[in-house]
């Protein structure tokens, strides 16, 4: 594809759509493409240097008036701005709420100067706020207005239409998350003793298995169910959690863990950036989210040979197959404790669904074949526009 100039819309945290969005970004800078990163505030991960990787902070100045700054105004604004200055050729938005309308807004103020507009919508901006009475029509409007539509899943395109109201005269391109299967590597021998330095007070009664989660600590990641989970599994299987990631739920999940006696079990990292090392070293990836529209998190847990369980609820079943890990049906707690004493109590049989996990984050999603979906896409866009 010919060198274009993008720009990429997507939120600065840890969530899943920012990571896949600057993963992205790094990939098609590394071809050749000059790439403008929009953002409403720093982004939480550093990204390594690129002369042609450059980032820009949208404003939203506040006034007395206000009960909060206009976020989506000032990112119109921005969009506009590095889109105009740089002579953008495409904007590729991540999440619709609220970018997709900041990059109309921004677009009517562009003129005939517009960038073509890509919107790839990622998880609850169509199940959960995208679907909210008072969000829908406008968001359905403002992805439509897009020249190409994406989701990660099969599954999110379906709710797209359905939930969503997308008109099915619409096309939606499934291009699916991918990973960078070179820096989520598994490690050559894992150290049985590392997560003892993480659990000093959890003496007696092991050797223990270490369970990972790792997420934004959101109502539908339903983090309650894995303490809840250890407690089953403490029963008869000494059982250790480590949590990644910050949210509005991890308070709740202290406190649970010390209502059930299990905070020497539990240890709570907090957000981080580089957590790889810990991932590597885990017996099983738990989730227990009421919603995945794809679970990339996961992903990167089958990049390292960990095996994933969790509960068979939206897209996740595409991404962990039978012979990756366990799903169970939705929040069965029981069956999800009984599954991974199965598979943690055979240590051959957990080994077998870690291999089977890497080759599978190695055939089916690795960056290169999700960058060329994406370059392809792009360069008909743009090249649509070009007289
Ligand atoms: O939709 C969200 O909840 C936010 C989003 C994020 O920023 O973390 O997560 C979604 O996008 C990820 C990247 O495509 C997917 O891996 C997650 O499964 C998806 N989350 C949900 O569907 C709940």
């Amino acid at each position: 594809m010919k060198a274009r100039t993008l720009a990429v819309v997507c939120y600065p945290t840890l969530g899943g759509s920012g990571i896949i969005a600057t993963e992205l970004a790094l990939g098609l800078a590394a071809r050749g493409h000059t790439l403008h990163v929009i953002t409403n505030a720093p982004l939480a991960r550093a990204l390594p240097r690129s002369p042609r990787l450059h980032f820009h902070v949208a404003e939203a100045p506040s006034y007395p008036l206000f009960d909060q700054p206009p976020q989506m105004l000032g990112l119109a604004s921005a969009i506009a701005r590095v889109c105009d200055a740089h002579e953008v050729e495409l904007l590729h938005v991540h999440y619709a709420v609220p970018h997709a309308a900041s990059a109309f807004l921004a677009r009517q103020l562009l003129g005939a100067r517009k960038p073509a507009l890509v919107t790839t919508l990622h998880g609850s901006d169509v199940t959960r706020v995208g679907t909210e009475p008072a969000y829908q029509e406008i968001t359905r409007f403002c992805v439509e207005a897009s020249e190409a539509i994406t989701t990660p899943s099969r599954y999110l395109r379906e709710q797209a239409y359905e939930l969503l109201g997308v008109s099915l005269a619409r096309d939606i391109e499934v291009i699916e998350n991918a990973v960078d299967t070179a820096r989520f590597v598994p490690v050559e021998a894992r150290d049985p003793r590392h997560f003892d330095a993480l659990f000093p007070a959890a003496h007696g009664g092991g050797p223990f298995k270490t369970l990972i989660h790792v997420s934004n600590f959101r109502a539908v990641k339903r983090t309650g169910d894995l303490i809840e989970l250890l407690a089953l599994l403490n029963r008869n299987f000494p059982t250790r959690l480590v949590l990644v990631g910050d949210g509005p739920e991890r308070s709740v999940c202290e406190a649970r863990a010390r209502e059930l006696g299990l905070r020497d079990k539990v240890t709570f990292l907090g957000a981080q950036t580089c957590f790889t090392e810990h991932l590597q070293q885990a017996d099983a990836f738990v989730l227990t989210s009421e919603n995945e529209s794809f679970g990339l998190a996961a992903l990167e847990a089958l990049s390292c040979a960990v095996p994933v369980f969790g509960y068979r609820v939206g897209g996740l079943a595409s991404v962990i197959s039978e012979d990756v890990g366990r799903l169970v049906p939705a929040f069965d707690r029981a069956a999800l404790a009984r599954a991974l004493h199965e598979v943690l109590s055979d240590e051959s049989l957990r080994a077998r669904l870690g291999q089977a996990a890497r080759q599978r984050a190695h055939d089916h999603y690795r960056m290169q074949p999700t960058l060329d979906r994406y370059e392809r896409l792009f360069e008909r866009l743009c090249a649509s526009r070009t007289p």
